[in-house]
């Protein structure tokens, strides 16, 4: 397992970003016991930042600041695990204000995390307007534009990116609100490994992070193993924590100076990120970044509500199209026309970009879908399959190689059988990844993809975005399964009741 800082491309994946054992300069931390609160690690600048003249080490807190030190044992047993507890107080001979986080890490004693106090801002009556703004919003895409506008209000960096993920963990810019004269990314996507899942874990739990300036020196803490337990320092929850150098690489790539990333959480996972870069160093303090934590959280909030809302109004559209069918039987009409004459129904609530309907020798379809021949060979190879009641790939020239030339329209296959007879069956389609995204200028153009991090760029990303997606179609969401099942269902009911009255009409 590489250690922070020893990552390259290759093993980047499982860089121990929580052990950087360094900060940022632009604060000071110290770790405490929990007992008798005397120092037992403090970043190399820490006196310097607190205006002490001796070393710290060994040192009591409230040696530095007697009123400090009442208040972090008035805390007693507060649940500082989960959340940092924010405190006030003034350092050195100038009393300088400094906001002073605190929490208990993993590896045991308490983090004290100082930084210079922000201006007194009162986001009172632009936080309700926000709120207003973001719960009056009935679509996904409005709901996330407004997000990004109101970050960006808020927070003043140079662009504000709403950064959602898929099912397989690549993402995309959904929402963006920049300067003018900066180039855009909206619509751009970038792969799963961008973003290491260990990083993702640790920002489930640490909703903001900000880099101050890309440029920094980072700040070693002393010592790095803690004499009181042999553990390097958990920073998870650290606000100061030194950046992957990978990723900070990545950034100065791009020529940005500065960031802060929020996380937005739906239904208790990453959803997505709300990234914000900036031109020039620039710091939030604690409280822009509380009020973004706030507003991101209401952001995932709203994002679960109008999924639960789509789901609600898919599942309506579905009982619908179950009443059409059922209609259509009883007055003898066509249940095959009441499918497909509102292909909406059909496609939508699958997520879904054509279907297609094989019952008795006959091709129905809707949207886009490969040809007749192509889908008859489907149904026979469907036949071949073991006979699960369902069937769903996001790639289907890996299972039916064959079906490689169809990949555009036909990567991904939902397969659903509509009777106990052979080749009967409802598809759904959806075409290539690589195909339903456009990128300012050729994505095929040689872009280097090899270990060296002073080749990380976006172009680089989204090449390689393309080729891991090459050949396969966004994935099946549990949602889009169910509803294809219901549907798939209701269609095989109809087919026995249509099969049943033919049969008494005949008799
Ligand atoms: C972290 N990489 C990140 C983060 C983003 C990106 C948003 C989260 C930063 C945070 O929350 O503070 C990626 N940033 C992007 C992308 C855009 C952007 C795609 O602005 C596009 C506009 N990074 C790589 C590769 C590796 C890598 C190839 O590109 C290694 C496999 C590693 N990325 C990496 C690591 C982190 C990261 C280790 C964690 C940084 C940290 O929190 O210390």
């Amino acid at each position: 397992v590489p250690a922070f800082g020893q990552a390259d491309l290759s093993n980047c994946e499982r860089e121990q970003i929580h052990l950087a054992g360094s900060i940022q300069p632009h604060g000071a931390l110290l770790l405490v016991d929990e007992q008798d609160l005397r120092i037992v690690q403090a970043s190399a600048n820490a006196a310097r930042f607190l205006g002490e003249a001796d070393p710290l080490l060994g040192r009591a807190l409230g040696d530095l600041d007697g009123a400090l030190e009442r208040r972090v044992r008035a805390l007693g047993a507060d649940p500082l695990d989960a959340v940092p507890v924010a405190l006030q107080c003034r350092v050195g001979r100038r009393a300088v204000a400094c906001d002073v986080l605190l929490h208990r890490p993993s590896t045991g004693g308490l983090v004290l995390e100082f930084e210079p106090a922000g201006e007194p801002l009162d986001f009172a009556e632009q936080v309700e307007r926000a709120l207003q703004k973001l719960l009056s919003t009935y679509n996904l895409q409005s709901l996330c534009d407004e997000a990004a506008r109101i970050f960006r209000d808020i927070s003043g960096y140079d662009r504000v990116m709403i950064y959602r993920f898929d099912e397989d963990g690549h993402g995309e810019v959904f929402s963006e609100q920049r300067r003018q004269d900066l180039e855009a990314f909206l619509g751009n996507r970038y792969p799963a490994s961008d973003i290491p899942q260990i990083a993702r874990r640790l920002y489930e739990r640490n909703r903001v992070r900000v880099l101050v300036d890309i440029g920094y020196t980072p700040v070693p803490i002393e010592p790095r193993v803690s004499p009181a337990t042999g553990l390097e320092l958990d920073m998870s929850l650290c606000v100061l924590r030194s950046s992957s150098p990978i990723h900070v690489q990545y950034l100065r790539n791009m020529g940005v100076a500065a960031t802060m990333v929020g996380s937005i959480m739906v239904g208790g996972r990453l959803w997505g990120l709300v990234s914000c870069h900036h031109y020039v160093p620039r710091i939030a303090s604690f409280a822009v970044r509380a009020v973004c934590e706030l507003l991101a959280e209401a952001l995932g909030t709203r994002i679960a509500a109008l999924e639960s809302f789509f789901q609600g109004q898919a599942e309506i559209s579905v009982r619908r199209l179950e009443q059409r069918m059922i209609e259509a039987i009883t007055r003898k009409g066509d249940w095959q026309a009441a499918l497909f004459e509102a292909s909406d129904t059909l496609l939508q609530p699958v997520g879904a970009t054509g279907a297609a309907l094989l019952f008795e020798g006959q091709v129905q379809s809707a949207g886009e879908v490969p040809g007749t021949a192509e889908l008859r060979e489907i149904g026979q190879w469907l036949d071949r399959q073991a006979r699960a009641p369902f069937f769903a790939t996001n790639a289907l020239a890996a299972r039916l190689p064959a079906m490689g030339r169809l990949a555009r329209v036909a990567s991904g296959l939902l397969a659903a059988p509509v009777s106990t007879a052979p080749g009967e069956y409802l598809l759904w389609f959806r075409p290539e990844r690589k195909h339903t995204v456009t990128w300012g200028g050729d994505p095929n153009k040689a872009v280097i993809v090899g270990n060296d991090p002073a080749d990380l760029s976006p172009r680089r990303s989204f090449a390689q975005w393309h080729q891991v997606v090459e050949g396969t179609a966004a994935p099946w969401s549990a949602r889009d399964l169910a509803a294809a099942r219901i549907i798939g269902e209701t269609v095989t009911d109809v087919v026995l009741q249509f099969r049943s009255v033919r049969m008494l009409i005949a008799q």
